[in-house]
């Protein structure tokens, strides 16, 4: 049946059973699917998803695969061009050029962009690899504001950490240099990674993770147990690199994940080529479908010629840009339909235009949250407005002796040590009566024990 013909068989299901409470829910879950779409990125926009692809930089020249990619996408990863090697070659020098060229593909097609990856064990740069203990803490989650922030407002979803835990039955922890700098980097991450971009889903990425195995119940464990204590992490993504089967539980894995409250997303799906890949691809897809939470798919790489899995033919399109069978099993499972991801706010720019008439001076106060380490510090300040609005405002802080702020983000700062002051940047001066903004910065020893003083101008 093709799947203009399922739309109306449903339809006309729903309506012979109209009146029962059950299928006024279906009635709202298949909502938007009224038409099927051609191609790949339209039709998971009926549900609210998106449909994706990883890209490199480097075949951005090449007209079929371009051709492809603004066609049929509606969202991009870079394969490698955010990772830290691509991002910071050199420590403290960072180089966006081929991230930036991504990101640009991406939003000028109007396309979601997933950020890939803040930190991961492998793609490190040389200098990274080298350092260990709290210079690799500070260096790692110095890298992950740094980046954030370059991309802030821009980015749909980044993929935090990439691969932290080990395979094998124990469920715990890959040793890393990172791993080694204590349990703590990854919350440490996120944290870091919200106060330098609060509107970007922070996701957690892995592989071997697609069913109900001892990894993925590590990971399943970290998670809840984040959200139990409010680390900010949004989402779960599966990456998918799959062979000739799938694991029976993938559907309710994603699910598991989804009951704890985060998104689930399918971020890296390639899967060998033989007699069920078509069938493979389209039991992914009916999963993620089924899965309220599961926000969208990217498979990784467009042609099998772009795979990192060279002989395999895993992707959707052949070396010559040909559609395969695998393509329209995708197509048509995501035309079938399934309940519609509600939507949810997306990166957002800061405000650009000012109040015509500015603000009277009022009163502000400013309030710190720590995320230590041994060594180190991020801290995250909250300043807020008095009942009257505030048109700019300096905060100061006293730091212990022997520590120091290595930079911050959202504000400017003079001095180092002792006694450090911080003011508002041009876009986070203004605050309304009774409304805040935040600013962080990043320290080396123990972080400020004593309340900020904050002055309103
Ligand atoms: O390994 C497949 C993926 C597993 N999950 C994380 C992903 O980030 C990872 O992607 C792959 C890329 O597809 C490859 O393109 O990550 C590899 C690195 O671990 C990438 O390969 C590297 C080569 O190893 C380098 O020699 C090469 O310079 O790609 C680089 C850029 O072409």
């Amino acid at each position: 049946m093709n799947p203009r013909s399922i739309l109306r068989r449903r339809r006309s299901l729903l309506l012979s059973a109209a009146g029962a409470a059950v299928v006024l829910a279906a009635s709202v879950a298949v909502a938007g699917t009224a038409e099927a779409a051609s191609t790949l990125g339209a039709s998971a926009a009926q549900s609210g998803r998106y449909f994706g692809a990883a890209i490199a930089a480097g075949k951005l020249g090449d007209s079929t695969y371009t051709g492809i990619l603004t066609r049929e996408f509606n969202a991009v990863t870079p394969e490698n061009e955010m990772k830290w090697d691509a991002t910071e070659p050199s420590q403290g020098r960072f180089t966006y050029t081929n991230g930036d060229r991504i990101l640009n593909q991406g939003l000028s097609n109007g396309s979601k962009v997933r950020g890939h990856a803040l930190l991961w064990h492998a793609q490190q740069p040389s200098w990274a690899q080298s350092l260990s203990g709290s210079a690799l803490r500070s260096a790692a989650i110095n890298h992950v504001t740094q980046v954030a922030t370059h991309y802030k407002g821009k980015i749909y979803a980044w993929d935090v950490v990439n691969e932290a835990f080990a395979d094998g039955g124990g469920g715990g922890r890959r040793d890393s240099n990172l791993q080694r700098t204590g349990n703590d980097w990854i919350e440490a991450a996120f944290r870091a990674a919200h106060t330098a971009d609060p509107n970007a889903k922070l996701c957690y990425n892995d592989y071997n993770t697609d069913g109900v195995n001892a990894k993925s119940t590590g990971v399943y464990t970290m998670v809840r147990d984040f959200k139990s204590r409010g680390v900010p992490i949004d989402c779960v993504g599966f990456q998918s690199h799959l062979g000739t089967g799938i694991p029976g539980d993938y559907q309710a894995n994603l699910q598991r994940f989804a009951d704890l409250g985060v998104d689930v997303q399918i971020t890296e799906l390639d899967v060998a080529q033989g007699g069920n890949q078509a069938s493979i691809y389209s039991s992914v897809t009916r999963a993620c479908m089924a899965v309220t939470r599961c926000t969208g798919i990217t498979v990784w790489g467009i042609r099998d010629s772009d795979s990192w899995r060279t002989g395999e033919n895993p992707l959707l399109f052949d070396n010559s840009g040909n559609k395969k069978a695998a393509y329209t099993s995708v197509l048509n499972a995501l035309n079938a339909g399934g309940p519609t991801v509600p939507p949810t706010s997306g990166p957002t720019s800061p405000p650009t235009s000012s109040p015509t008439t500015p603000p009277s001076a009022g009163a502000c106060s400013a309030s710190v949250t720590l995320n230590s380490w041994s060594g180190g510090y991020t801290a995250t300040v909250k300043v807020t407005a008095g009942s009257a609005a505030v048109n700019g405002w300096a905060v100061t802080v006293n730091l212990p002796a022997g520590g120091a702020v290595t930079n911050a983000w959202n504000a400017t700062s003079t001095g180092t040590s002792g006694t450090v002051g911080f003011a508002n940047v041009s876009y986070n001066g203004q605050i309304p009566a009774g409304g805040s903004t935040e600013f962080g910065f990043q320290g080396t020893g123990s972080g400020p024990s004593a309340t900020p003083t904050c002055r309103a101008s």
